[in-house]
């Protein structure tokens, strides 16, 4: 592998070690110089324990500073970060750690890794020593992050330093960012959203954010600047934002993403706040593809022209993309594809030469800004008992834009009760939100000549019988 370049930790290493760098969830504020000595004593603890650049550890926890630590750790020694959704169970992370075999976890329920070893956090105060961070990583791999995947089998995205620098500093002339810039970090850091473009584009240029366990539509800090969210949360947040607009309009950078925004919603918040959300379009194969400006139009319903660096075409109605932040392979194959990359979102661009989505070409169903595979979670309830067949397709829903819904064909004799019973147990084993939110009972499934389930006919079928 290529070394990494030498820009994107030296620019880390080079802030002001007094500038104010995190406020953890705790309130406390962490300058650039206490990250880096955390990191140093991280990078030992992992040292200590085995780990060796370019091996793989796996964080399973919920946003805090124990998670920071072990990604400065990570990033001191050169190994690979595996991000796990703090959500999951232990089916749903069984494929994962199979095709990622991590050295160890970080995780507060160790009852779901088998046998890996696991611990809750870096012991930082009983490790002696420290590793520089003049010791850099050997590789230019930085994270493996898994999407659900439209197969039913979750793929592992390599990200490398490159793809991050590239597309960072993109965004950052882009949307006029600085180092005078605090984030509000609601983000879940086991995102490309939260990790990459919140908590590493924070540290990147030497601005600040506060880190918060999960979002709740509650007022901000007076020194918060920006807020990076998924269109839930703004929905979420309008009524706070008409009782209270003063507290949202001193802010200077409201971004959606991960989910597609309504333009209610967009205009709902500009009335209340005067600032019309800045939406953009990405993924964790490409980071981000298509942005509004900082300055210059946001038009809502639109997901702006293509990021500089980011060649984006359409062809045959399904949005493609090439350049530097584009990811190289899934994690199992390598590195075995180049070029134009199929997103699976259907797009079209406006008169202005600004992208808009307006459906997706892939079996996927967004929930909250979290993608959910409707094969992954058919394949969750297929042996319950008295189950003939079944289909899970999405719902309109107008807080999580999408809910998963499932439909049930029962067994010939098969009491329903018992059915829903065990469609309840098995869905205990599912993070919250790929658990269907309804589920239905019908005599037949629409199938085309094929035999295939028509997604799109079951929805519309669901619609319809409220
Ligand atoms: C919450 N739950 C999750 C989850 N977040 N399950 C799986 N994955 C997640 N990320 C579960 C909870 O454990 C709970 O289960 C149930 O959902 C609760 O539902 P809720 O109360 O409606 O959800 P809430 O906890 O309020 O969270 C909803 C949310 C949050 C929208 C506020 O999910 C969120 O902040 N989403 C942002 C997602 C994100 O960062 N996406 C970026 C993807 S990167 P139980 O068992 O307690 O009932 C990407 C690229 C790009 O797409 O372009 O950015
Ligand atoms: P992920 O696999 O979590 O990186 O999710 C990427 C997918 O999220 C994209 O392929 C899109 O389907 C969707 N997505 C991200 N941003 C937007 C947006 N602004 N509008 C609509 N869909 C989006």
């Amino acid at each position: 592998m290529s070394p990494p370049p030498p820009g994107f930790l030296a620019r880390f290493l080079g802030h002001d070690r007094s500038r104010r760098a995190l406020r953890d969830p705790e309130g406390v504020w962490l300058t650039y110089g206490d990250l880096r000595e955390r990191g140093e004593r991280a990078a030992a603890w992992l040292s200590a324990e085995g780990v060796r650049p370019g091996h793989v550890v796996a964080i399973h926890l919920e946003n805090s500073l124990a998670l920071v630590d072990v990604h400065l750790g990570c990033l001191a020694l050169g190994a690979v970060r595996l991000p796990l959704n703090a959500h999951y169970r232990e089916a749903e992370l069984a494929p994962i750690l199979e095709d990622a075999a991590p050295q160890l976890v970080l995780t507060r329920s160790p009852e779901r890794f088998g046998a890996l070893r696991c611990f809750p956090a870096p012991v930082l105060d009983q490790t002696a020593g420290t590793v520089g961070l003049s010791v850099w990583p050997q590789h230019e791999l930085t994270a493996l992050l898994f999407t659900s995947g439209t197969t039913g089998r979750p793929k592992g995205v390599p990200q490398t330093f490159s793809m991050w620098e590239s597309n960072l500093d993109a965004l950052s002339s882009l949307w006029g960012l600085s180092d005078d810039d605090c984030l509000w970090l609601a983000l879940p850091l086991f995102h490309t959203h939260g990790l990459v473009l919140g908590l590493h584009g924070t540290l990147l240029r030497g601005a600040c954010a506060v880190l918060m366990p999960r979002f709740d539509p509650v007022e901000l800090p007076v020194e918060v600047t920006h807020v990076y969210g998924v269109p839930t949360w703004y929905r979420r947040w309008l009524p706070l934002m008409r009782e209270k607009p003063e507290g949202f309009r001193r802010l200077t950078l409201l971004v959606s993403g991960s989910d597609g925004l309504d333009a209610a919603t967009s205009d709902a918040v500009f009335e209340a706040t005067g600032h019309r959300i800045l939406e953009r379009y990405g993924m964790t194969e490409t980071l981000m593809i298509c942005s509004n400006p900082g300055a210059g139009e946001r038009r809502a319903g639109t997901v702006g022209p293509p990021v500089p660096g980011v060649d984006v075409r359409i062809v045959d109605g399904e949005v493609q993309v090439r350049g530097p932040s584009v990811f190289t392979g899934y994690w199992s194959l390598g590195p075995e594809r180049s070029g134009w990359f199929p997103t699976g979102d259907a797009g079209e661009w406006d008169a202005a030469g600004y992208l808009r989505i307006v459906g997706r070409k892939k079996e996927l169903i967004i929930v909250g800004g979290v993608n959910v595979s409707p094969l992954e979670v058919e394949a969750a309830f297929a042996d319950v008992e008295g189950v003939h067949e079944l289909g899970v397709c999405g719902l309109p829903d107008p807080d999580l834009t999408e809910v998963v819904a499932l439909a049930i064909v029962p067994a010939s004799g098969a009491v329903e009760v018992e059915i829903l019973a065990g469609i309840a147990a098995r869905s205990t084993l599912l993070s919250g939100l790929k658990r269907p939110r309804r589920v239905v009972i019908l005599t037949s499934l629409p199938r085309n000549a094929l035999g295939k389930l028509q997604r799109s006919a079951l929805r519309k079928q669901l619609e319809e019988s409220p």
